[in-house]
């Protein structure tokens, strides 16, 4: 029975979900279409496997295809991103950035990673996570211009000695020195760790600087511009493998998801595509046109604009705050997420910024031309914010737009 017939709740659920998705403008930054190929991996019978171990040593029997699949998953990860060792397992970003503390950093181990406001994670240290208990960490901002301040990420190695030195981010626009982080993770003694969620398919196609060979331990999701499912990776020295695998299962998760983990895979192969690259390259196009259309329209672009996919930019001069102008976005049927900026004087509830990125409007087919048209939406529907039949003609226009870009033809829930 399938879910239309057996619970139309979701399936009404989903058949709007999947309206919103074709109908609408996805600027959110972390957020992509899988393939089709993908989205079958994640409905496929390798979601009814318990397989907890690694392939070859699992503590339960019946797993020689889980097995084929995950040794799959982790060599193409290895290929793609020059790596000595992978875990595919982790089940998403924040768990496979704890995992990597666990290997490394003795419990009360001092890490230094980036504040969040300045582009940090929550993952890297913030307050209010838990994981800010458990280890002592100190964070480091962007200089005034908004720049990686690499002086102060030195002077404060030497005067915290950290066991780990922490780069990558979420909101953070530009490109990352990490042979300059490994010299001063080097003279200080620390291990270093790069989160590069955000720009793992970036990396993966060549189109930005990757730490992988060079850091000791890289984490990343697979589902940002990687475009692959919702999941988790950790990518490593081999001298980290049995502590990273160890920290991943027994010492946090059980049984690894191997849906996922098919679909994984399915997304490295696809990565590995020369069609990619040229996608990872029309990303950072799009991106850029999108700089210059903000920048002539008077936004105040945090980092002084993009190297990558995405854009974090102070709305209020234009008279919205950060969550007014999502809410008319989200009217207008654009999605973009409210973001605090560099030292915001607001509050992460209605901070000062929205934060907007390429990836998922590229996967549509959407190249220059179009950005210029979005991007002229989106100034529109910020300045006209309170006015609700402005917004709305701008979605009808989105959605007549949209209908030229299809997404998942013939199907419906
Ligand atoms: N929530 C992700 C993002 O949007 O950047 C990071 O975890």
């Amino acid at each position: 029975m399938n879910i239309a017939e057996f619970d139309p709740d979701i399936s009404h659920a989903l058949n709007r979900e999947l309206t919103r998705q074709q109908n609408g403008l996805e600027m959110i930054p972390s957020e992509n279409f899988v393939s089709p190929a993908v989205l079958e991996a994640l409905g496929s019978i390798a979601t009814n496997k318990y397989a907890e171990g690694y392939p070859g040593k699992r503590y339960y029997g019946g797993c020689h295809e889980i097995d084929v699949i995950e040794q799959l998953a982790i060599d193409r990860a290895k290929a793609l991103f020059d790596a000595e060792h992978v875990n595919v397992q982790p089940l998403s970003g924040a768990p496979a950035n704890l995992a990597a503390y666990v290997a490394l950093v003795p419990p009360g181990g001092t890490i230094l990673g980036m504040d969040l406001s300045h582009g940090g994670h929550l993952t890297h240290g913030h307050p209010v996570t838990h994981i800010a208990k458990v280890w002592n960490f100190i964070n480091y901002k962007t200089t005034p211009e908004g720049l990686i301040d690499y002086e102060e990420i030195e002077r404060m190695a030497r005067e915290h000695k950290p066991n780990l030195i922490l780069v990558g981010y979420s909101g953070y626009s530009r490109e990352i020195d990490y042979a300059r982080i490994k010299t001063i993770a080097d003279e200080v003694g620390a291990l270093t760790m790069a989160d590069m969620a955000h720009i793992a398919g970036l990396i993966a196609a060549g189109e930005m600087n990757n730490p992988v060979p060079i850091f000791d331990i890289v984490t990343t999701t697979t589902h940002k511009t990687l475009r692959g499912p919702r999941g988790g990776m950790i990518l490593c020295k081999k001298e980290h493998r049995k502590a990273v695998d160890k920290a991943v299962f027994p010492g946090l998760q059980g049984g690894p998801h191997e849906n996922v983990i098919a679909a994984k895979a399915i997304a490295f192969k696809e990565a590995a595509l020369p069609e990619f690259k040229l996608y990872a390259q029309q990303i950072k196009k799009n991106a850029k046109v999108l700089e210059s259309v903000f920048n002539e329209r008077g936004y105040k672009l945090m980092f002084g604009g993009t190297d990558n996919h995405l854009l974090l930019m102070d709305v209020t001069p234009k008279g919205a705050t950060g969550q007014q102008a999502e809410i008319a976005l989200d009217k207008a049927g654009i999605t973009v997420n409210k973001n605090m900026i560099p030292d915001d004087p607001r509050s992460p509830m209605d901070p000062s910024g929205i934060r907007l990125g390429t990836p998922a409007v590229t996967t549509r087919g959407m190249k220059e031309e179009e950005m210029k048209q979005i991007g002229a939406w989106m100034d529109e529907a910020i300045v006209a914010w309170q006015d609700d039949t402005k917004l709305e003609s701008i979605r009808q226009e989105v959605k007549a737009f949209t209908s030229n870009f299809p997404l998942y033809q013939n199907l419906t829930y």
